[in-house]
């Protein structure tokens, strides 16, 4: 594997630990700030966030990152690789650097399920000289749960628990071809006839309800139980869905397809989307191969 994106997969594992921490504290309070989607920020979102960016920065692979959180990318400036933070660089998002690997993160996701204990997570997509899906050479995620976990993904998806003050493998993760589980996120007064359909006939074929709110956990319960489907669709009130293209779907739109699963948006592949601003949303549906096939009877049966 590429030696950069060992070294990122490395900081990731570092940054757990002290991510974990931090969410052993009490403090579930929002802050009166908003982020770029209009979501209002807890305190332990925009602690997090610096926590991420702090460190990503610091490794000299990384040309630059953005978050769920900024309202732009931060990338260092081209001419040295030991910058300080000083020396940074805030340009235009449609800036990017031509040979650094920049990292998008979702710093705390699903940190509306923080006051009530749930697992929630942290996701990473790392990007070759562009934040585009086709420039994606690698994906992570972070799930606190009972136990801290990373899941990391590049040629294949690798497992890792931390236990006993280490970290320790717990081999790939691959997703059989057809699962039990079924979550289906969005409001469900919002979802299209198609949406109802779908999630109906998954049902009444005995699949079983699993959706915390918090995709993290979720996507990584249906990798763990080997299948199943994730989706998050296009609402009436929001057409492009709700999850973020470089923070969240691109991400775990690779991991899946690395571990033999498929991502889609109801017709298209997730990587092969374009991406034109940093916050921008899709509709997006994970899973096995057979779950992602009736997904597309579905909704590309309503086209016809
Ligand atoms: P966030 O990044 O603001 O936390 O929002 C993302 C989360 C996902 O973890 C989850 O799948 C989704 O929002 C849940 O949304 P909803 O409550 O509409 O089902
Ligand atoms: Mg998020």
């Amino acid at each position: 594997m590429d030696s950069r994106i060992l070294e990122i997969f490395s900081c990731i594992k570092q940054c757990a630990i002290t991510l974990q921490e931090l969410l052993q504290c009490d403090d579930s309070g929002y802050l009166a700030s908003t982020n770029a989607s209009g979501d209002t920020q807890l305190a332990v979102d925009v602690r997090a966030d610096r926590i991420l960016e702090d460190a990503l920065l610091k490794l000299a692979c990384v040309g630059g990152v953005c978050s769920e959180e900024k309202s732009s990318a931060l990338y260092k400036q081209k001419v040295d690789s030991s910058l300080v933070e000083s020396t940074f660089l805030q340009l235009d998002s449609s800036q990017s650097l031509e040979s650094s690997l920049l990292i998008a993160y979702d710093p705390l996701d699903g940190s509306s399920l923080f006051d009530s204990n749930l697992s929630v997570g942290s996701i990473f997509g790392i990007y070759n000289g562009a934040f585009s899906a086709s420039a994606l050479v690698a994906a992570a995620y972070i799930v606190y749960g009972p136990r801290l976990e990373v899941v990391l993904a590049c040629e294949r998806v690798e497992h890792c628990v931390y236990s006993g003050g280490q970290w320790r493998s717990k081999g790939a993760l691959q997703l059989e071809s057809k699962g039990k589980l079924n979550a289906p996120g969005g409001t469900q007064k919002h979802w299209s006839k198609e949406h109802k359909e779908l999630v109906e006939s998954l049902f009444a074929k005995g699949y079983r309800l699993r959706y915390s709110g918090g995709m993290v956990p979720d996507l990584h319960q249906i990798l763990c139980k080997k299948g199943g489907l994730f989706s998050y669709p296009a609402t009436s009130d929001a057409p492009n869905g709700k999850l973020r293209k470089l923070f969240e779907v691109f991400p775990f739109a690779f991991i899946y397809e690395r571990a033999g699963g498929e991502a889609i948006n109801g017709r298209e592949r997730l990587l092969s989307l374009s991406c034109d601003g940093l916050h921008d949303s899709t509709p997006c549906f994970l899973g096995s191969t057979e779950e992602i096939a009736q997904v597309r009877a579905i909704y590309m049966n309503k086209e016809r």
